[in-house]
């Protein structure tokens, strides 16, 4: 029976990195009903009810609001399914994503 030794060529990285976070933020605009903006982040975020009313809030009331933070494909395919959630309805309701500092 022989033996085959296998020499690694690269030496393994000494540590694994942190991934980047990304923040998914909510765009308050005229048009889409609280009622429905409350639901998308019940869906899609997993949030409770009074979670997403204080988040749908404090976008109305000032323009944006973090919704939650996530690696970046997490953060991109939420906010995408957001805002076409919004879409299929006719609402222009708009989620964004953008990297913590
Ligand atoms: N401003 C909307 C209204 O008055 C409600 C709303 C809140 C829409 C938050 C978007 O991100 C939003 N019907």
């Amino acid at each position: 029976m022989s033996e085959i030794v296998v020499t690694p060529t690269a030496k393994a990285k000494p540590r694994v990195e942190r991934p980047k976070l990304y923040k998914v933020i909510l765009l308050n605009d005229d048009y889409t009903p609280r009622d429905f903006v409350v639901s998308v982040l019940r869906g899609v975020f997993r949030m409770g009810e009074a979670e997403a009313e204080r988040v749908m809030l404090t976008a109305h009331m000032r323009g944006v609001c973090v919704v939650a933070v996530y690696t970046r494909d997490v953060a991109e395919t939420k906010a995408t399914e957001a805002t076409d959630a919004g879409r299929h309805h006719g609402y222009p309701l708009r989620f964004s994503t953008e990297p913590e500092e």
